[in-house]
Parts: structure tokens; sequence; C-alpha cells
């Protein structure tokens, strides 16, 4: 059985947005002839030797012919509906659905180009952030909000039992339903795959039916239960507020999107995860033993990778239910200082609050080098440095006007030999660097090879199946002599006034052109202005680190 929670955290209301198959939705949205339509996303074709020649966003990226060799990574659900998956390449998908349409990632520096994936997500977030407050960027396409102030707000301002009550009872299934608990038997795998639970569910015409309230196994009712339990009562509010966050997102970014609302954030996520697409999910305390009974344990967020596999191997369990089982000093004896994290999450009383984090902490960029492809020589690593350098360039560029922030430190990691654990070897190296405002492709080039070569045996050849880059450690950045001036004086004077923006600005314009051809300032004019998103991540980085 679930352990009480605490009063003070069982007061928070949670909100878990998940994107609805999410490469897609950014494609439509570019295109809205694919709206309706079986369609789904391509990786490139990784095999060429050199790299994928770029292809833009802009470009015409449908494929054609049945002889695509990309795999793919998103799939509509019309498509997945005709038996198309995540586990298919473009071939496949092709002989699965004839009329399917294929589109193909874009690329530049050789590899796959995220970044209208990523902007999308960036959007998201922000319109969330806007309405709700406290947003935890959690992936590209998920975010967990902390809406107890929001709930309550609705609470104080709107009739429960003839508005609250009858909004969330239609918007919403129950945790514990016998749909919803057939769908947390799935594997995560299976969920990724785009499980039959989710393609058999029409996305439209019949979401009104689908919708209406589900058994619970709940002896009372929870939707009586909360006439009079106040935690009910928020949790209800909460999906009302999750309901018109999702009708939002769908409004003013066309984006569909699923929602979970749980007293904390790993529930949350749980919940969202049951009904999909454009759907949303309660986990009312009532549920949380019921749901939890049985669930495989990498569907719970932070036991999907290496730490669930060792608790799974180390301790025979393989679902949540068992590993509640085990007695805490065996726990903490097999996962030394992680005894009540893993019972936490055994048993949905992990709390770990929602943390205000809209911007991401930092800036990174790989290549994967399958089989033949592996780099073998200094000469081919430093070319591919180069390109990895060239994507971060632009990303920083790109972040340094929207947030006024500038990298200090940037990290190498290689992965070398087979895949295989035991030829498989992982190294990072690391240094700082000073890009500033003015930043340009040969400094994190030229950063980048330095860690390279503090891991690089002189002698011999490479076999390398990853580079990785990666930028962080960002420090607000300022035009003119502030830049030295101590913080507190820089989000003053950054955020005072119009005037004060006005002035970076002409500060700016007048560098633009003087810093090399892809500096930063060339790339954007924007004002320097630190975001309110910046200022509580840097704040929060203080304190953290004092
Ligand atoms: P997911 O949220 O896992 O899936 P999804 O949004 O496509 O579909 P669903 O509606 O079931 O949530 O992943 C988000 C995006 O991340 C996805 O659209 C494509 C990308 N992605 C990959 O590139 N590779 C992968 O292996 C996975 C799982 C996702």
């Amino acid at each position: 059985m679930p352990l009480p929670l605490p009063q003070a955290q069982a007061k928070a209301v949670v909100g878990f947005i998940d994107m609805d198959c999410f490469y897609v939705a950014v494609e439509r949205r570019r295109d809205p002839s694919l709206f309706g339509v079986p369609c789904a996303v391509v990786q490139y074709n990784s095999r060429i030797a050199g790299g994928a020649p770029e292809l833009p966003p802009e470009a015409n990226r449908r494929v054609s012919g049945d002889t695509i060799t990309g795999g793919i990574i998103a799939v509509s659900y019309e498509a997945r509906q005709r038996g198309v998956t995540r586990q298919m390449n473009g071939q496949e998908a092709r002989k699965q659905c004839p009329e399917i349409v294929l589109v193909q990632v874009p690329t530049a520096f050789g590899k796959a180009d995220l970044k209208i994936y990523k902007q999308g997500g960036n959007e998201v977030v922000s319109l969330l952030a806007q309405r709700a407050g406290c947003c935890e960027k959690r992936s590209v396409d998920e975010v967990a909000i902390d809406i107890t102030a929001e709930a309550e707000r609705l609470l104080r301002e709107r009739s429960f039992e003839d508005d609250l009550l009858p909004s969330a009872k239609r918007a919403s299934h129950l945790a514990d339903s016998a749909l919803s608990r057939t769908a947390a038997a799935v594997s995560r795998d299976d969920t990724r795959r785009g499980h039959c639970g989710q393609q058999s569910r029409e996305v439209g015409e019949d979401h009104e039916e689908q919708l209406a309230p589900d058994e619970t196994t709940a002896p009372q009712g929870p939707w009586e239960l909360a006439k009079w339990d106040p935690r009910y009562r928020r949790l209800i509010a909460g999906a009302v507020v999750v309901d018109e966050l999702r009708a939002t997102v769908e409004k003013e970014l066309g984006y569909t999107c699923s929602g979970g609302i749980a007293e904390n954030k790993m529930l949350a996520k749980l919940g969202c995860g049951l009904h999909k697409p454009k759907q949303q999910t309660i986990v009312f305390p009532c549920a949380v033993a019921a749901l939890l009974h049985g669930l495989p344990l990498e569907r719970i967020q932070g036991l999907g990778g290496d730490l669930g596999t060792q608790v799974k191997e180390q301790l025979q369990v393989s679902t949540a239910s068992d590993l509640a089982q085990i007695p805490m000093e065996r726990l903490e004896f097999a996962f030394p200082g992680k005894g009540s994290f893993l019972h936490g999450l055994a048993t949905g009383t992990h709390n770990d609050p929602v943390q205000d984090r809209e911007l991401c902490k930092s800036l990174s960029g790989s290549k994967t080098f399958v089989g033949r492809l592996a780099l073998k020589t200094m000469q081919e690593s430093e070319k591919w440095l180069r390109e990895l350098a060239g994507e971060l360039h632009r990303r920083y560029c790109e972040d340094l006007a929207e947030h006024a922030r500038s990298p200090t430190k940037i990290s190498v990691s290689v992965a070398c030999g087979g895949f295989d654990s035991q030829s498989h070897q992982h190294a990072t190296r690391q240094t700082s660097l000073d890009l500033g405002r003015n930043g340009t492709i040969d400094q994190i080039a030229r950063a980048a090879l330095l860690c390279f070569q503090r891991w690089a045996p002189t002698t011999g050849s490479f076999n390398i199946t990853m580079l990785g880059l990666s930028l962080s450690n960002f420090r607000p950045v300022f035009a003119g002599p502030e830049a030295n001036a101590p913080l507190s004086k820089f989000f003053g004077a950054a955020s005072a006034s119009a005037k004060g923006t006005e002035r970076n600005k002409e500060k700016l314009e007048a560098s633009v052109g003087s810093g090399g051809s892809r500096s930063a300032v060339a790339m954007s004019a924007t004002p320097m202005q630190p975001t309110a998103a910046l200022k509580r991540s840097f704040f929060q980085q203080q304190q953290q680190q004092q």
C-alpha cells in the first residue's frame, strides 16, 4: 500500500502535458495538407559516408519510392491504426500502409537538424509558462506544471458543483478504470511503438463518447469523494486547468496534447501516458495502489534506463508492486543512497517538486558512426568536431539572442569500440571557454579539439562510434561596461526600463559587422535583456551552488 502523503506535499496539484506524435505535429503545422492523413517522420540515411547532404526545413522533404532506409521516429495516429510502428523503416512502413506520407527530418552539418522540433517544444513551454506559472520542461515535448495556485483560484472563483465537477468529468479519464489499467500494463517499449490501446482509439468524431466517465475500482467513487475531500476537489479543479491549457495550446499553436493530473510529478506523468491522443487522466489518491499494481517498472520515469535494468536484475523484480515489497534495508544495501527514492517511485510517493525550468541547461549535439562509418583518424574526428561546432554555434547564437546568456563550459564525449559492454568505452573531457556575445565557430571547434586531444591517444587508430559536444554553465551576457557589474545590478539594469533595453539594442546594432562572418551579433540584433526564465534559472543555479 502506498504510504500516506505528508500533509504539506499532499496539497500540490501537478499537471503533465505530453504532445501527441510531436514531430508529426510540427510537420503538419508547417504543411497543413498532412492533417488527417497517415504520415510519419523518418530519419535521414545515416549510412552516407561523410554525412547526409543538407536538407533545410523549408525544402520539400517528402520521400517517395519504396527504398527509404531511414528509421521511423514519429508516427501519426492514423498510421498507427494501419499498423505502422516506430520499429519500422520507411520501406516497411510503406509496405504496411501504401498511402502513408513520409517526411524526412531536416539535415544540416551532416546530420539530423532537430531545430524545428525544439523550437516547437519551446513555444509550448513558453505558452504554458505564461498561463500557468511554474513550468518544468522535461523533454522536447513534455512539460510538468505546478498548477496548485491556479486550481485553488478556480475553486474560489467558479462553482464546483455546476462548473468544475461536470467539466472535469467531461474531459477526464480516471487512472484506475479498467481501460487505464489495461493501458498501464503495457510496457514502455510497446507504448513508445504506439501500443494497441492507442491505435484502437479514434481521434476526432467519437471523442466525447470515449471520454464518458470511466468505471472505477474505488469503493466510493472519487467524484463522490470530491464532495467533501479537499484533496479531491483540488485535483478536479486541476483537471479543468489542464483541459483549458490543452485547449489553449491547440488553439494558439495548432498542436494537440494529452494530460495527466495528480498530486506529484511522477503520478501525473504516469497518468498522462494512459490515454492518448488528445485526452487526459486524473490520478486520484484512491487510484494509486491499483495503478501501480503490476505496473512494469520501466513505465516509471527514472526507471526506464540503466538504473531500472539494474534494479530489475539485482532485486529480481519487474513491477512497481514487486519493488514496493522490498524492505528499505535491502534497497539501501543494493543501491546505497537510493533506497527511499526507489521506494518513493514504487509506491507513488516520490514528491520531487516541479522545478521552474523553462530554459535548457545545455546545448548539445552528437553524431553516431555506425559500422564501417566509425571514425578512424584524427583528421576525420577533427572534421566532425567542426561540423558539431557549426551546429552548436548556430544554436548558441539563437539562444544568446533570445535569452542574453552565454555558455562558459564545453564538453566533448567520445564513445568507441563495439556496442557490447566489454569493448564499449565512453569518455568525456571538458574545458572552460568564454564565448561571450561574439563567439565564433572557430572558437568552439578549437576548444572541442583541445578536449578531444586530452582524450585521444597519440598513436594508433580510433574506432569512434559517437562524438558529442555540449555547451553549458550559462552566464548572463551584457553589452558594454556593465558586463562586469554585480549580477544584481545587471538584472536590475537590464530589466529596469525600456530605455535601458533600447540602449542595449543600440550598442548591439553598433557592433554588428565587427565580429566576423558568423558572429553572434551578426546573426541577430535582438535587445540583450535576460528573460524572466533566465533570471530564475540563474538564481536557482546560484542557490544550488551555495
Ligand atoms: P514521444 O513523446 O515518445 O512520442 P510522440 O510524441 O511521437 O508520440 P506520442 O503521441 O505517443 O507521445 O517522442 C516525442 C518525439 O521525440 C517524437 O515525435 C519523435 C522524437 N523521438 C525520436 O526522435 N526518437 C525516439 O526514439 C523517440 C521515442 C522519440
